[in-house]
């Protein structure tokens, strides 16, 4: 961990970004209005033992009616950026056909809200909703959707691409296609790791069909990128067997995404580690070209690394790994691989704070892309946070943790890369997945019988940050 104190001022470039992110699902609720119908989300937090306690998004945070009060929020914390994703059935509700004009509304109103504060914003296009009609017609595993995400993409680049110039096709895809289709912690909650690898190549297709299908309707000055959460993987040891394992997750969470997408290929090894599930007979020709196209960004969403050797006969048993609670492995065909935490404090998630992962991560992406603009769209902690009784919440550990991921993407820009801005995650607290509302990732705290707003000391903190480019210090943690 960072030493709290002395400190130094740490200050950014004037154009750093200095944004928070939120997803459709997870805040906006009204999940029934204006012609919306169920994401494959809605379908798994209405199945029994899916979530907990079986909370779902049907009311959320209420952005859906309170958006312009959380811009304004915004406004007032002194944020220049915020991420936010659309909803894919708000636009199109069956995944197909023609768009639902009062969806496409809301954004376009959200948009101007934001343009109107000097809020710069960033688009997600998928940041996990998929369509339910889309997931019974075979979901990510199934080419089609990938063809379908492409349409969607049109969609919305014509309706926001005259006011939004920061577009991120896909969140994390690693998530949508190992917890939704192998662990099934998330929706659909499918446990098929044949399945798994399928979602993972169309999850490739799709970014790759969409950006061509952004560009096709947008100004060419706007960008196009997306969000990965490649796995900072250490090796317990320089043993070469867990070398092999640290490889082998480096590329299950990493390669098998920005391989095809960076260098239009799958890494070496991956074809020959995953024979045991698929023969990958599903990459059709010319697939690697379609997919690998010019990015113009690339998103970095960091928590916590991933600490892996070699199994042994003992340990080989299906495990979580703190992605929550599954007798089903998110990593297909790695019974050989053990997974460890790693020493040191943690968050409420069971996450490890670990800020020097942050700065490898944005070193390593800097090494293999050299010359690409990159963006941290997430990093942030839960943290069991409660209103004192004068009402404030203070949260000394979110900004202790802030400061340290910040000082990391500072010593980065020191050590030469490019990183362009930091997105927060989240705004405020909102649906955790699984998780429920139980952890709270917000830097505003949010009361969930009003509804209510209040900004954590976390938010006021990063809100100074961002109005003068430079961290304030930090308290130390009582
Ligand atoms: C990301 N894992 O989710 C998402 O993009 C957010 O929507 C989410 O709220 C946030 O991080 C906090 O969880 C992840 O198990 C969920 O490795 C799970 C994992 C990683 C990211």
């Amino acid at each position: 961990p960072e030493p709290a104190t002395p400190q130094t001022p740490v200050t950014f470039p004037s154009a750093f970004l200095w944004g928070a992110a939120t997803s459709a699902y997870q805040i906006e609720g009204a999940v029934r209005e204006d012609g919306r119908t169920p994401s494959i989300w809605d379908t798994f937090s209405h199945t029994p033992g899916k979530t907990a306690g079986g909370e779902t998004g049907d009311l959320a945070v209420d952005h859906y009616h309170r958006y312009r009060d959380d811009v304004a929020l915004m406004a007032d914390l002194g944020l220049n950026a915020y991420r936010f994703s659309v909803s894919w059935s708000r636009v199109q509700p069956t995944g197909r056909g023609p768009a639902v004009q009062r969806g496409l509304d809301f954004y376009r109103k959200l948009v101007d809200e934001l343009l109107a504060k000097g809020i710069k914003p960033a688009v997600t296009l998928y940041h996990w909703d998929l369509p339910q009609e889309l997931e019974d017609a075979g979901g990510w595993p199934a080419r089609d959707t990938a063809l379908r995400f492409a349409e969607y993409a049109a969609i919305v680049g014509e309706a926001l691409g005259d006011r939004v110039e920061q577009w991120i096709t896909l969140n994390e895809p690693w998530c949508s296609a190992f917890l939704g289709y192998a662990s099934g912690v998330h929706a659909p909650g499918r446990t098929d790791p044949a399945a798994s690898l399928r979602a993972a190549h169309h999850l490739n297709l799709a970014h790759g069909l969409g950006a061509v299908a952004l560009r096709s309707v947008m100004p060419a000055r706007n960008s196009v990128a997306l969000s990965l959460n490649t796995s900072v993987v250490r090796p317990l040891s320089q043993q070469p067997a867990d070398l092999v394992a640290a490889r082998k997750i480096d590329d299950l969470s990493g390669g098998i995404f920005h391989g095809p997408i960076l260098h239009g290929a799958y890494p070496e090894h991956l074809f020959e580690a995953t024979a045991s599930v698929t023969d990958w007979s599903f990459v059709q020709d010319g697939d690697l070209t379609a997919i690998r196209q010019p990015l113009d960004a690339l998103g970095l969403n960091y928590y916590t690394p991933t600490l892996v050797s070699a199994a042994d006969a003992d340990s080989r048993a299906p495990r979580s790994d703190g992605h929550g609670d599954s007798s089903h492995s998110p990593w297909p065909a790695a019974e050989d691989v053990a997974f460890h935490q790693t020493p040191g404090e943690r968050t409420e998630m069971g996450w490890t704070v670990d800020p020097t992962g942050l700065h490898e991560l944005i070193m390593r992406y800097t090494r293999e892309v050299p010359g690409l603009p990159l963006y941290i769209t997430e990093n942030g902690a839960a943290y069991d946070d409660k209103p004192d009784s004068d009402g404030r919440v203070h949260d000394p550990e979110r900004v202790n943790y802030l400061h340290g991921h910040l000082s990391a993407v500072r010593r980065a820009l020191a050590d030469g890369a490019d990183v362009r801005g930091y997105y927060l995650w989240s705004l405020m607290d909102n649906f955790e997945w699984a998780y429920g509302y139980d952890k709270r990732f917000g830097s505003v705290y949010v009361d969930y019988v009003t509804l209510e707003r209040t900004p954590k000391s976390s938010a006021l903190w990063y809100g100074r940050a961002a109005k003068t480019g430079t961290l304030p210090s930090v308290e130390p943690a009582e």
